[in-house]
């Protein structure tokens, strides 16, 4: 799977799932107002996203990368050639990209809830690698993990970086872990993900608190996302972006908060509203922040077996591959 360039771009159908807004209805009514974080990544949020991880603060992605630069060669070596890569969260595809040259994948499967940003990659991977097998998948897989029958029965890796399993609740997460488990059989590839790590409240607090303000603009844009999905009114420009690590829940939270009292309705079946006072919040956002120990119990309780784990000089970060 040499890069070169190419101008023939395959193109695939993708897969797409339903995508209700009753339970956004649902969680704006309650008491404490929620926005499940996976309406963050509309096409334009998914734009914000990226661009969070060039600021400065945001030191997740560059750490990630320079452990996956430094150490990718072990990491093929100890999955092995020949499996199915399964890309969870693929975004841009831009990770993936600078590791299936090592890892020569026998398949490529881009798994992403934003179907359009999804096709936008497909065309820059295609490019790269023509001769590369590929069966995007448009889905909510942190619900459901439906894998098609074209998606490769030869082992099978699931690859998960940037910390976005941190998304999930603790029960969750062991949820989530033994869905991936049920999916491996003893001989599969496994699991490589890449894990945030709890350090210095201060650098985690201005990497969600970014100076130039992207996360501010990520966090309120789904805000527009929201008004698009129910026929909602709400004005971006009321609410204001909080984002700051909980030490005692070992978790960031996103929270939006209204600057004024404001009432927001929505147009969608069954019709409604809600009022905010000002100062009130709606929380849009946890991401978990484990250390060694704690994520190497979530893994052996969903039945996984820690083979390996790579860091970043300062254990900001770790890649962990864990075997079924
Ligand atoms: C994509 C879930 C890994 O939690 O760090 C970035 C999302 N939120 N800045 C994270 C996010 C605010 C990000 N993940």
């Amino acid at each position: 799977y040499r890069p070169r360039p190419s101008i023939l771009v395959r193109r695939r159908e993708i897969s797409t799932a339903a995508d209700p807004g009753d339970d956004l209805r649902e969680s704006l009514s309650a008491d404490s107002a929620t926005i499940s974080s996976k309406y963050l990544y509309d096409p334009l949020g998914s734009k914000l996203f990226e661009l969070i991880c060039y600021t400065p603060e945001y030191y997740l992605t560059r750490t990630e990368a320079a452990i996956f630069d430094r150490h990718a060669e072990d990491m093929a070596t100890a999955v092995g050639a020949g499996v199915t890569f399964i890309d969870l969260g693929a975004g841009n595809c831009a990770k993936a990209a600078r590791l299936l040259p090592l890892f020569k994948p026998r398949q490529y499967v881009p798994v992403d809830i934003s179907t359009e940003f999804l096709k936008n990659s497909l065309v820059v991977l295609q490019t790269a690698f023509p001769a590369l097998d590929v069966q995007p998948l448009a889905m909510d897989f942190s619900s459901t993990l439906q894998l098609p029958p074209s998606v490769g029965q030869d082992r099978r890796l699931f690859f998960y970086p940037g910390s976005s399993f941190g998304n999930f609740s603790p029960i969750a997460a062991v949820e989530f872990l033994r869905t991936l488990r049920r999916n491996l059989r003893a001989d599969d590839g496994g699991l490589l993900m890449g894990i945030d790590l709890v350090k210095d409240k201060i650098v985690i607090d201005q990497a969600y608190s970014d100076s130039l303000g992207i996360t501010a603009a990520f966090n309120r844009n789904v805000l527009l996302n929201v008004n698009r999905l129910i026929d909602a009114d709400f004005d971006v420009s009321d609410w204001e972006h909080r984002g700051f690590f909980h030490l005692d829940k070992s978790r960031v939270e996103m929270h939006l908060e209204a600057k004024r009292d404001v009432t927001v309705t929505w147009r969608s079946q069954p019709d409604g509203s809600r009022r905010f006072r000002a100062g009130e919040r709606i929380h849009t956002e946890n991401s978990y922040k484990y250390t060694t120990d704690s994520m190497f119990a979530l893994l052996d309780r969903a039945g996984f077996a820690v083979s390996d784990s790579w860091f970043d000089p300062h254990k900001w970060f770790m890649v962990l591959y864990a075997k079924p």
